[in-house]
């Protein structure tokens, strides 16, 4: 294999023409780039997003949260293309890791930040009391499953994503470490939904919206051209809680919010109104001649 003739020099140093897809995004330090302030819209929470697996989670959230009658759930959610705008200064202020999804909680006397998809979950969770219950137990488990997802996913898109789809060249070992520890962590959510109608048990929370835009996306063979490769139609149970919580009309809403690709009347690249689902998304605002 050519890629064991590499022998690392005593100081790395950073080569920009590395290659792979979205390499043009990364850089070894963080801080803003540009000055850039970020919008403010008349909601209680400002959500600046794309619709991206981590993104989802919080749009699935803000969603279920104003279905459940959570009226004060109410945000506008603003897109950030990753191609740059997460270096602004402004988005930088919110999140200092420049990594959507970024969240401002305005819903009291002084506005505060939450970065980190899965403490922007807790934090809805504990503020509205919703999709984490008080029982010990069962919220233990279902924090288990939010922290496994934190913890797994960049080895499903960092590792196996990344050196399946998007590297430079095709690096065997690499590919063969990260499919192999993905099967694992299908296979680790498959028997535990084979037990249990959702990840914490018999209650829908918050480790099933942020395991379901990964997971669930993977299971289907919908990230990285990678189904086939993984096989990923031998885990039934799965397959089974995915389909399952894709019914779900508030998750039908959240994973179009912020989404800038793909079918146009999938695509509501800014949401300020629950009635932007019907009147914005963008085949409704640019009509195909
Ligand atoms: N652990 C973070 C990961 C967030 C993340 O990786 N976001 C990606 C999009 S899915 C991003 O903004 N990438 C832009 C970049 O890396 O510059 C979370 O869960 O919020």
């Amino acid at each position: 294999m050519t890629d064991t003739a590499y022998t690392p020099p005593a100081i790395w140093v950073w080569n920009k023409e590395s290659g792979g897809r979205f390499a043009n995004i990364n850089r070894p330090i963080a801080g803003p780039t540009h000055e850039k302030e970020l919008p403010v819209g008349k909601h209680p929470f400002q959500l600046y997003s794309l619709a991206t697996p981590n993104g989802v989670k919080v749009t699935v959230m803000f969603e279920e949260l104003l279905a459940a009658g959570h009226a004060g759930a109410e945000y506008d959610a603003w897109l950030v293309p990753i191609q740059g705008d997460q270096f602004g200064s402004g988005f930088v202020a919110v999140n200092p890791n420049s990594k959507i999804p970024a969240l401002m909680d305005r819903s009291g006397p002084k506005p505060f930040r939450v970065f980190e998809s899965g403490s922007i979950l807790l934090h809805l969770a504990t503020k509205f009391g919703a999709f984490l219950t008080t029982d010990p137990a069962k919220r233990a488990e279902s924090l288990s499953w939010l922290f496994w997802q934190m913890g797994s996913a960049p080895y499903l898109g960092g590792g196996f994503g990344h050196f399946y789809a998007y590297a430079p060249t095709k690096i065997e070992y690499a590919i063969d470490r990260f499919a192999m520890e993905v099967k694992r962590q299908l296979d680790v959510l498959d028997r535990r939904l084979a037990e249990a109608e959702y990840l914490a048990g018999d209650q829908y929370t918050i480790a099933d919206m942020a395991v379901w835009p990964w997971y669930g996306a993977m299971s289907k063979g919908l990230l990285y051209g990678g189904g086939e490769f993984l096989q990923v139609q031998e885990y039934k149970h799965l397959i089974r809680w995915t389909d399952q919580i894709a019914e779900r009309p508030a998750v039908k809403r959240g994973r179009i919010v912020n989404c800038a690709w793909g079918d146009p009347a999938n695509q509501l690249r800014e949401r300020h109104d629950a009635s932007d689902f019907e009147l914005r998304t963008q085949d409704k605002l640019e009509p195909a001649a």
